[in-house]
């Protein structure tokens, strides 16, 4: 008997300033239904997904940003989608801006189960880009000025007949995002994300933004042995364009599917998740493999230190 889940992976296209939340929410919805003529059981939608990617203008006064997030989830104006994803029998991982009742910023995903429950809340850990205003650059990238990194980590849950986690956007670069996760058996790694294809501080990275975004994800997957769904807000964006080439890609670290537009889009792969098991028990064996005994500077220290 194999583990079977079909994933859709629905890339938006950009989101403007003035697009209005319903609006958003009914290209979601759309994208869903979608998703379940394809029969899939849980669909990936991106990293801030009900607004515009905000972080690229400064506020003085961050009162002045309160509209871009959040305060509950569901809310209003995002129940329809709980309500069309639990009558279609789709679950879905979402991405948004929280702020708490204690006025807590975050970039937030969650996950919800096909019979509508919600089964966890990942906040993102490594916040990309600066805390102050940069007027020299073309676009800010102040997501340091508007999110708290999260102190909860990578969680695992039990959901979808496997073993799910999730990271967002700039979690995907880092190796140990995905080991951590990697150490509690993940088997699907969901992500969404919103790349700029220009980065400011060393423009030579713009030609390789799709290569090292599968690059990551690509060698998250395989290191780990577990399945990673990749998926992008793309295309311009009041004026600054981002990567598309959203992707599944296998425990094997080879991509399935892959987005061909930076607009709207849904890919889907069949996605075997005792797949896994080929390299969590061989290769990536990590009882037999691993060697934690001479990785302490992992968790003791941030960043480089010279001996001499
Ligand atoms: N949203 C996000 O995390 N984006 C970053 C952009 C690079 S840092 C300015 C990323 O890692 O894709």
């Amino acid at each position: 008997m194999t583990r079977m889940l079909t994933i859709g992976a629905a890339q938006l296209g950009p989101i403007q300033k003035n697009d209005t939340r319903e609006q958003v929410v009914q290209r979601l919805m759309a994208l869903l239904r979608q998703a379940a003529h394809h029969k899939c059981d849980l669909v990936v939608f991106p990293e801030l997904a009900l607004t515009t990617f905000f972080p690229r203008w400064f506020v003085d006064n961050m009162c002045d940003a309160d509209h871009w997030y959040e305060t509950s989830m569901p809310s209003p104006v995002t129940q329809p989608l709980f309500d069309e994803a639990k009558k279609l029998g789709v679950g879905f991982c979402l991405g948004y801006a929280e702020l708490t009742n204690d006025g807590e910023r975050f970039n937030t995903q969650i996950l919800v189960e096909r019979d509508g429950t919600v089964v966890a809340k990942y906040r993102k850990v490594h916040i990309p880009g600066h805390e102050h205003h940069e007027p020299d650059r073309p676009f800010q990238h102040a997501e340091r000025y508007y999110f708290q990194p999260s102190m909860e980590g990578f969680g695992v849950w039990k959901a979808f007949g496997g073993r799910v986690g999730m990271m967002i956007c700039n979690d995907r670069r880092w190796p140990e995002t995905y080991r951590v996760m990697g150490l509690q058996g993940v088997e699907v790694i969901l992500c969404g994300y919103n790349t700029p294809i220009h980065y400011v501080p060393d423009p030579s990275q713009d030609i390789l933004q799709g290569f090292h975004n599968a690059l990551v994800m690509q060698s998250g997957a395989y290191q780990n042995g577990t399945w990673v769904v990749g998926v992008a807000k793309a295309g311009v964006e009041e004026g600054v364009d981002s990567l598309g080439q959203s992707m599944i890609v296998a425990p094997s670290g080879q991509i399935v599917a892959q987005t061909l537009t930076t607009d709207d889009e849904l890919i889907v792969a069949r996605c075997d998740l005792d797949w896994c098991d080929k390299y969590k028990k061989t290769l990536f064996d990590f009882d037999r493999y691993r060697r934690p005994e001479v990785y302490g500077r992992i968790t003791s220290q941030r960043g480089v230190t010279y001996e001499d």
